[in-house]
C-alpha cells in the first residue's frame, strides 16, 4: 500500500500512488494493472458474475433484441461476493482517495456486453443521470470497474476522450419518450439502454476528441479501471465471439449525499443507504 498522501483528509488504506491520483484528475480515467485486486477476490468475483446475470426481476435490463442480458443493477446489495468486493480497501480505498472523502456505493451493475450480441453505449457522461434522476448535488463520484473478461480491441472496450471531464455537463438534448424496444418499460429504463437519453452534440464530441484523442483502456480480467462521472465515454457493439463482462461500482462521497427528488428511482439504481464504508486504517 502506498503511503498516506499528505494532502489527504481521510486516513486509511491508500492503494493509489500520488502519481496515479494525478493521472486520474488529468485524464478523467485511470487503468490499474491486472494484479491490483487480490487473485482470490477476482476468482470469487468471476464465479459470482453468472449468478448475478441470472438474477430475475426489474434490476435485469435486456438488450434491444429482447433476449440478451445487457445489465443487472444493484449486486452490491444482493450478492455477498460483490458486497465484499465493493467494500474492499483496493476499490473503496481507491475511491476514497480520488474523492478525498468517506464513500458509499451509489450504484452497481454488471454489464455483460455479450459475445456477438452486446449492444453499444452511445457517447455520454454519467453524472447528468445522477444529478437529474437521483438528486446528487456535485460530480464527486467515481466509477470503479473490474474487468470480468479480458478487454481488447475486438469485444467493445470502453472508449474515453481524455480531459473531457473538465468541461462540466455537455448534454445538448434531453430525448423525450422511451427508446425503441422499451416502449412499455418503466420511465427509469430510459437512461439504461443503447439509445442515450442525454445526447451530446456531435460537433462538441468531435472538437473534444480532436483536442484530447480517443483512448480504449485494455487489459486482462481483474484489471481495475476508474473513471470520472463527467468524462465522455462510449462503447461499440461486441461482434467478437468473446464476452466483455464488467462489474461497475459508482462510489459517492458521503458529503455529496443525494437530495430528495420527486420520483426516486428504485434502490437497485440509486442506493440511499449513505453510511460510509468502514475501511480499516
Ligand atoms: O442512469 C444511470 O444511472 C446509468 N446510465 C448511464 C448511461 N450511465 C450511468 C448509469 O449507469
Ligand atoms: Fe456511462
Amino acid at each position: 500500500m502506498a503511503g498516506i498522501d499528505a494532502a489527504r483528509t481521510t486516513a486509511g488504506p491508500a492503494p493509489l500512488t500520488a502519481a496515479m491520483v494525478a493521472d486520474y484528475h488529468r485524464d478523467g480515467f485511470l487503468l490499474l494493472p491486472g494484479d491490483h485486486l487480490p487473485a482470490e477476490l477476482l476468482a470469487e468475483l468471476v464465479e459470482a458474475a453468472p449468478r448475478v446475470l441470472a438474477q430475475q426481476g426489474p434490476q435485469r435490463v435486456l438488450e434491444r433484441d429482447g433476449v440478451t442480458v445487457r445489465s443487472v443493477y444493484g449486486p452490491h446489495r444482493t450478492d455477498p461476493v460483490v458486497a465484499r468486493v465493493s467494500r474492499s480497501a483496493e476499490l473503496a480505498g481507491a475511491a476514497r482517495q480520488l474523492l478525498d472523502d468517506e464513500v458509499y456505493v451509489h450504484q452497481s451493475k454488471v454489464n455483460l456486453k455479450a459475445a456477438f450480441a452486446g449492444d453499444q453505449w452511445e457517447w455520454h457522461q454519467d453524472y447528468i443521470n445522477w444529478r437529474d434522476r437521483d438528486g446528487i448535488p456535485r460530480p464527486d463520484l467515481v466509477n470503479v470497474t473490474v474487468f470480468l473478461n479480458e478487454v481488447n480491441e475486438f469485444n467493445g472496450p470502453l472508449t474515453f476522450i481524455p480531459g473531457s471531464h473538465r468541461h462540466g455537463l455537455l448534454a445538448g438534448t434531453d430525448t423525450d419518450g422511451m427508446p425503441a424496444g422499451y416502449e412499455d418499460g418503466p420511465n427509469w429504463m430510459a437512461t439504461l439502454t443503447a439509445t442515450e437519453k442525454f445526447q451530446v452534440d456531435r460537433a462538441v464530441i468531435r472538437r473534444l476528441a480532436e483536442e484530447g484523442g480517443l483512448v480504449s483502456p485494455k487489459g486482462p480480467a481483474g484489471s481495475v479501471l476508474m473513471f470520472h462521472p463527467n468524462v465522455l465515454h462510449a462503447s461499440s457493439p461486441n461482434l467478437s465471439p468473446f464476452d466483455r463482462g464488467m462489474l461497475l461500482m459508482v462510489y459517492n462521497g458521503v458529503r455529496n449525499a443525494p437530495r430528495p427528488v420527486a420520483s426516486p428511482r428504485p434502490d437497485f439504481l440509486a442506493d440511499r443507504e449513505v453510511a460510509p464504508i468502514p475501511l480499516a486504517a
